[in-house]
């Protein structure tokens, strides 16, 4: 690889992918790619931790891999692969678990709000997602982890197991840093504009999907909740609903929030709503477009994948040979 920084981050391929997704994350990769070695992965070890249905889990994976090429991430530019296809993740999980303490496992927000959802099944992957989180970064020596606000906290756990091994064996890993977009790193549901927006959520009308035709992008936007006052300005805290409408509109038009203030000055929030409606139907088409033509090619698919767990691992395992040396373990023949 040139000698650029590293990028790694990834999506799980858990149902359909939400413009939260796109925007506090996929959106960001495709222009980080041009500046950085990037590596960016379709998280399934991950997915399982909650049930899923076996078939389903397949078709979701390729249709977020083709979604990933679709918004314009470019095999060739960069490393595309699906996570169980490189064992050096778990394998490197497996380690970093001896450094990664249950308290600080339990005080993990996801795994608590992971807990209530599913309090039917809290298994142990479910509470050791973290730290393969901390494998998938670390493996690569990462510089940089571009996701939304959400997955700052795992980020911080990877750095500190970093860390910790760092100082107990020897300097092994890169600490890598979190990076989240300014406008679009947390896009709050439509209906209920303090919580985030997220592809688990079970009322269909508080989601946009990068997938929904323009009908359904266009009902979802006019219902969506916003105050009883009749203003179209920025104020997270008193206006959460429209400074929500706000971010998705500046993210898919590429233009500040104090112009689409000024845009929308003296005019209703009809007006507004429909006007951030169109700015995404106006984003998200050519990207369907692309995903459902690429997704029909699975020979082309199964050899991007191909090619990218064969590049993902090299590397992986460079970083794994280098661990299991400083733990002790007796260094493969290969
Ligand atoms: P789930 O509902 O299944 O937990 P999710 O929608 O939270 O899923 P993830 O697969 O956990 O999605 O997240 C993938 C990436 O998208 C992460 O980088 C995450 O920070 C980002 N992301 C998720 N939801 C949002 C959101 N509402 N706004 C901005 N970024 C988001
Ligand atoms: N936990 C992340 C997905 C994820 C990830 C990663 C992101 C798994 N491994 C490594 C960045 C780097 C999420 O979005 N839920």
């Amino acid at each position: 690889m040139e000698n650029k920084k590293v990028i790694f981050s990834g999506v799980q391929p858990t149902g359909k992918i939400t413009i939260g997704n796109y925007l506090g994350a996929i959106k960001n990769w495709t222009t980080m790619q041009e500046e950085f070695n990037s590596i960016f992965c379709v998280v399934d070890l991950h997915s399982i931790t909650v049930n899923q249905v076996p078939a389903e889990l397949r078709k979701n994976t390729f249709d977020l891999l083709a979604l990933y090429i679709a918004c314009g991430l470019d095999p060739q530019k960069s490393i595309l692969f699906v996570q169980s296809h490189v064992p050096a993740h778990t394998e490197l999980a497996w380690v970093l678990n001896t450094v990664t303490m249950v308290g600080e496992m339990n005080r993990m927000t996801q795994f608590k709000d992971k807990c209530r959802k599913h309090a039917d099944n809290i298994n142990m992957g479910l509470m050791d997602y973290p730290v393969l989180m901390a494998a998938d970064i670390l493996l690569y020596q990462t510089d940089l982890v571009p996701v939304g606000i959400d997955q700052k906290q795992h980020v911080e756990l990877a750095r500190d197991v970093a860390q910790r091994f760092n100082n107990k064996y020897s300097p092994t890993f890169v600490v890598p840093e979190c990076y989240t977009p300014k406008v679009g790193a947390k896009i709050m549901s439509l209906q209920e504009p303090t919580a985030k927006m997220s592809k688990s959520d079970e009322n269909e009308n508080a989601v946009v999907t990068m997938l929904d035709d323009k009908d359904t992008i266009m009902r979802k936007f006019k219902r969506a909740v916003t105050d009883s006052d009749t203003v179209v300005r920025f104020d997270a805290e008193n206006k959460p609903g429209v400074s929500n409408l706000l971010s998705i509109y500046s993210c898919f038009t590429g233009k500040s929030i104090a112009e689409a203030e000024v845009e929308f000055e003296g005019k209703g929030y009809g007006d507004f709503k429909t006007k951030v409606a169109e700015a995404v139907i106006e984003g998200v088409s050519p990207i369907q477009a692309e995903q459902q033509r690429i997704v029909k090619d699975k020979a082309y698919l199964e050899e991007v994948l191909k090619d990218g767990a064969y590049r993902a691992s090299k590397l992986a395992y460079k970083t794994l040979d280098k661990v299991y040396r400083k733990v002790g373990f007796i260094p493969r023949v290969r």
